[in-house]
C-alpha cells in the first residue's frame, strides 16, 4: 500500500501530534498512525519572505509533517478574508456576512497554487492524497494540472448549502470545477451531499459525492472523562456549584454556533420556569477564534453584553446564572466537566457535524447519564434522534427542552443515552477515515 498524504490548511502543532486536541486532528489520528503518512500544510507561522523559505519536514512515528510558512498577505486574504470571510459564512447559510472582493478571491487561488507547487515535489506515484476542508477546494485540479495521477479524495468538514444559496458566490463554477478534480468527495450529512450534487449538476460537472459523517474516539474520550472527573480541577468546580444543576455549552466563539440564541433560550428558562432561579448554573466555555474577522469581534461584543444583561437581571448576590469564559480549557478538564454536567446544551444554527455533542455522550456516567439538548441544524442531529432536538431560534422551545432535560427520570435518561452511545461507538473517527479511504481506493486510479 502506498503512503497516505493528508493535506489540510494547518498541520497539527508539535504538541498535538501525540495528543490530538480536537476536530480534524482526532479524526485523522488513527489513520495516519497506522500507515506510512505525510501530513502537509501551513505551519501556523507568517513572515514576509515565506515564499523563499523551504518546506520543513519533521518525522514522528509513522508520520512526516511537512510544513511551510505564509506571507502576511496570504494569511489576510486567503485565510481570513476569503476562507473565513466568504466561504465559511456561505457554507453556513449566513449570506449577509459574506465580504467578497475579487482580489481576495484571486489570493485564494494563488495560495492554493502555492500548496500545489510545494506538495508536488514531495509526492510519489502510488500515494493516496486526502485533502481537507474549504480552504483547499481548488487544490485537486491544481495537482492534476501539475501531472499528479494518483487517487485524490476531499473531505468537507463544514456544511454545503443548496444551489439557491451557493450560487451567490461569484465564480462558484470555477470553485466546483476545481473540486471536481477529486476522485471522491466526502461530506458530513446526506443533506450536504444532496446540495453539493445539485450544484455540480447545475454546471454539468461530474463528481462522486458521499456522506461520511465524522466521529470521535469514544473509548479514549470516555477514559479521559472518567479520570478527569476526579481531579482537583474538576472537583473544585463541582464544589463551587453547591448542589446546583449544571448545564454546559462548549464551542469556539463563532456565529455558526448559535450562542446568543442559546443565551436567550436559557434566559427563557429562568423567566418561564422561575423554580430554577438559584438552582441551576449554565457554564459556557467559548474560546475566541478568528479575531481578525470583523463579524467575530462583533459577536463577542454581543455575547459579552447579553451575558451581562442576563446575569444582571436574574443573578443574586450569591448566584450567577451564567458562568462564561472566553479562554480555552484543556481537553482533559473539559472531558471531566462534560461528565459532571446534567445537560449538554449544544445548539448551533448550522454545524458541519459538532463533535462536542458526541464527546458529551461519550463522557457520561452510564448509571446516571446527563441529557443532550441538540440543535436539529447540527450535522450530528440525523445520527442522534434520541437527543432532545431543538430549533435554536425558538427560545420558548429551548427553555421547554432544558426543563424536560432537567426533570427526565433516570430510566428515560439511560435509554436515550444507551442509544446515543451505541451510535457514537459504532461510527468512530477510525471507522470514518477507513470508510472514506476504502471508497477512495475503490474509485478510479
Ligand atoms: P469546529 O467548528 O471546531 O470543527 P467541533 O466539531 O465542535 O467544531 O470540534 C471542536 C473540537 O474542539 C472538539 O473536539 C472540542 O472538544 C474542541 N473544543 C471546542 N471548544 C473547546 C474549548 N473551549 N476548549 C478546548 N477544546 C475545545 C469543524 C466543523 C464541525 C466538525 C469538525 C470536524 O465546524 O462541524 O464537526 O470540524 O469535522
Amino acid at each position: 500500500m502506498g503512503r497516505l498524504i493528508v493535506v489540510s490548511n494547518r498541520t497539527p502543532a508539535p504538541g498535538e501530534r501525540t495528543q490530538p486536541a480536537g476536530g480534524l486532528t482526532v479524526g485523522l489520528y488513527d489513520a495516519v498512525q497506522t500507515r506510512d503518512s505525510l501530513w502537509f500544510g501551513w505551519s501556523g507561522e507568517q513572515c514576509e519572505d515565506a515564499l523563499d523559505r523551504p518546506v520543513m519536514e519533521d518525522r514522528a512515528g509513522n508520520v512526516t509533517y511537512a510544513t511551510f510558512d505564509m506571507t502576511p498577505r496570504q494569511y489576510d486574504r486567503f485565510y481570513l478574508n476569503f476562507s473565513n470571510g466568504v466561504l465559511w459564512p456561505l457554507c453556513h447559510y449566513r449570506t449577509q456576512l459574506i465580504r467578497y472582493t475579487r482580489e481576495d478571491c484571486e489570493a485564494y487561488y494563488e495560495a492554493n497554487a502555492v500548496f500545489a507547487d510545494r506538495l508536488v515535489p514531495l509526492l510519489k506515484e502510488d500515494d493516496t492524497i486526502w485533502i481537507h476542508d474549504y480552504h483547499l477546494f481548488p487544490l485537486a485540479e491544481m495537482l492534476r494540472d501539475r501531472g499528479v495521477k494518483g487517487r485524490i479524495g476531499f473531505f468537507l468538514h463544514i456544511p454545503f448549502p443548496p444551489w439557491s444559496v451557493a450560487r451567490l458566490l461569484p465564480q462558484l463554477q470555477r470553485l466546483l470545477k476545481g473540486l471536481a478534480g477529486c476522485d471522491r468527495i466526502g461530506v458530513q450529512t446526506p443533506e450536504d451531499a444532496q446540495n453539493l450534487r445539485g450544484c455540480f449538476a447545475e454546471y454539468g460537472l461530474k463528481a462522486e459525492v458521499e456522506a461520511v459523517p465524522i466521529g470521535i474516539d469514544p473509548i479514549r474520550f470516555r477514559q479521559q472523562a472518567i479520570e478527569s472527573a476526579s481531579t482537583e480541577d474538576v472537583e473544585q468546580i463541582v464544589d463551587s456549584l453547591v448542589g446546583k444543576r449544571l448545564i454546559i455549552g462548549v464551542d469556539r466563539l463563532d456565529y455558526s454556533k448559535g450562542l446568543p440564541e442559546r443565551m436567550r433560550g436559557y434566559e427563557m428558562l429562568l423567566k418561564n420556569y422561575p423554580e430554577y432561579r438559584g438552582k441551576v448554573t449554565f457554564l459556557q466555555i467559548t474560546p475566541v477564534s478568528r479575531t481578525g474577522v470583523e463579524s467575530y469581534r462583533l459577536l463577542k461584543e454581543e455575547l459579552d453584553g447579553l451575558v451581562g444583561t442576563i446575569n444582571g437581571a436574574y443573578g443574586t448576590p450569591d448566584w450567577v446564572p451564567i458562568r462564561y469564559t472566553t479562554w480555552p480549557i484543556s481537553r482533559n478538564v473539559l472531558a471531566g466537566l462534560y461528565r459532571v454536567s446534567d445537560v449538554g446544551y449544544i445548539t448551533p444554527l448550522r454545524d458541519g457535524m459538532n463533535l462536542v455533542a458526541k464527546e458529551f455522550i461519550a463522557a457520561q456516567d452510564s448509571k446516571d447519564p446527563g441529557v443532550l439538548v441538540l440543535s436539529r441544524f447540527a450535522g450530528a442531529a440525523p445520527e442522534m434522534p434520541e437527543a432532545l432536538q431543538v430549533n435554536p431560534l425558538d427560545a420558548e422551545g429551548m427553555a421547554d427542552a432544558l426543563h424536560a432535560a432537567l426533570t427526565m427520570d433516570v430510566q428515560t435518561r439511560h435509554e436515550a443515552w444507551s442509544a446515543l452511545y451505541g451510535e457514537v461507538s459504532r461510527n468512530t473517527a477510525g471507522s470514518w477515515a477507513k470508510q472514506f479511504l476504502d471508497s477512495l481506493e475503490a474509485s478510479r486510479t
